[in-house]
């Protein structure tokens, strides 16, 4: 396949195009790095040292053989967009080239205002080159399960039966996002079914939660083809936060009472959802949703894992619950469906003390980077 992956530089974008190019696939990763230039602005460096793409692109092909090309530019802008489809003709394109933090979009007007921008223009921009440029051609988009909150009922893979006055009919599921960035990915859905449903495209929405992890199997082939590994309070995701943080000595931040729950995938099951749905497409005039997550914690659960594993490490983890920033139930009922990526043939990688060592191992060994300032949120809801 020739498969175009817009935000190639991010967490997932860049370890999803090493694992496309090694499995034989014709890769072109296209960027305009926003997120590095957001992390400068909010002093959110990642811990690990992670080169440019097209340095990372050819420390990988000394590496491995394997050619990743690389296109710098922005994909909000529509003649970028246009040029680069034209140019790479794409069977699939994976849509990964979003503002991803919940907490950056919260910060002010201006942060709000480009995450909403951003956003928004990419996934329009990529519908219409796909519509006028290559209309066969597979959207895989990374979606969130942070668009469906945590409603009181079982989550279903993105679609809900109603029975309503003795009729039925099927509508996509209820949305009710916490953050503006996550109100951003239920507009790109509403974008996407409007889209699918008038002009037949093929879009495959995955509903992501939180994603953990630092290795794969072409990350580990040498330090400089690691992902961004984010433990600040903007850009970081709970897990890697919490590793950090036991590392730093740093009491693990427990937002509340802690009992939210949402759910998480390791970053090797993105890159094995990634490909599978790319490798069994949507159908034409298909919007294909899954639910894009192995297991389900609590923020409460996670500390004390992170906690065991910690101590037998000899790193003496205290945990402390710190005021929510968020505005986010504490408590609540959370039982989404997550079988149809099983069913393509996802293996999980479940978060075991092995992997969690293993993850502390490496942040041990880049320990001297842990800039504690970075820890405390910074960004508050209300
Ligand atoms: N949390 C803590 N302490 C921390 C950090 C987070 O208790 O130090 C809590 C949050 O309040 C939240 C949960 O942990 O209840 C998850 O927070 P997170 O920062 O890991 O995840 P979130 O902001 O929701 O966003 C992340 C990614 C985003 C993705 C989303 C999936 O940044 O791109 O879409 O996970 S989901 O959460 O399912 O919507």
């Amino acid at each position: 396949m020739r498969v175009l992956i817009l935000g190639g530089d991010g967490y997932l974008g860049w370890p999803t195009a090493m694992d496309f190019a090694a499995a034989g696939h014709e890769v072109t990763v296209a960027d305009n790095y926003l997120r590095r230039h957001m992390a400068e602005a909010t002093e959110s460096d990642a811990l690990l040292v992670a080169p440019n793409l097209s340095e990372r692109a050819a420390i990988f092909k000394g590496t491995t053989g394997h050619e990743i090309h690389v296109r710098i530019g922005d994909l909000s802008d529509p003649d970028v967009m246009f040029d680069i489809v034209r140019d790479t003709t794409p069977d699939t394109i994976i849509h990964y080239a979003e503002q991803p933090s919940a907490p950056y979009s919260m910060r002010g007007f201006r942060e709000a205002r480009e995450t909403f921008q951003n956003n928004l223009d990419v996934t329009f921009n990529c519908i219409w080159a796909v519509k006028e440029i290559v209309p066969e051609a597979h959207v895989v988009k990374l979606g969130t399960m942070g668009e469906y909150g945590t409603p009181n009922i079982d989550i279903e893979e993105g679609w809900l039966e109603i029975e309503h006055k003795g009729r039925k009919d099927t509508f996509l599921y209820p949305r009710a996002a916490g953050s503006l960035y996550h109100t951003t990915k239920v507009l790109d859905t509403d974008l996407l079914w409007f889209y699918v449903r008038t002009y037949g495209l093929r879009v495959t929405d995955l509903m992501q939660g939180p994603v953990y992890g630092i290795s794969t199997d072409e990350a580990d082939l040498d330090p400089r083809l690691c992902p961004n590994f984010h433990y600040d309070d903007i850009f970081g995701t709970v897990v890697n936060r919490f590793l950090v943080q036991a590392v730093a000595g740093v009491p693990l931040t427990v937002y509340g009472g802690g009992g939210q729950t949402r759910g998480y995938l390791n970053l090797r099951d993105t890159l094995q959802c990634v490909r599978l749905a790319a490798e069994k497409p949507a159908e034409s005039g298909e919007l294909r949703i899954f639910n894009q997550l192995t297991e389900t914690f609590t923020v409460s659960e996670l500390a004390e894992r992170v906690k065991g594993v910690g101590d037998q490490m000899g790193l003496g983890v205290e945990i402390k619950s710190i005021p929510n920033p968020r505005k986010e139930k504490e408590e609540h009922y959370y039982n989404p469906t997550h079988s149809g990526l099983i069913e393509l043939g996802l293996e999980p990688h479940y978060m075991t003390e092995g992997i969690l060592g293993a993850m502390l191992e490496r942040i041990i060994e880049n320990r001297d980077r842990i800039v504690t300032d970075r820890i405390m949120p910074r960004v508050r809801w209300s």
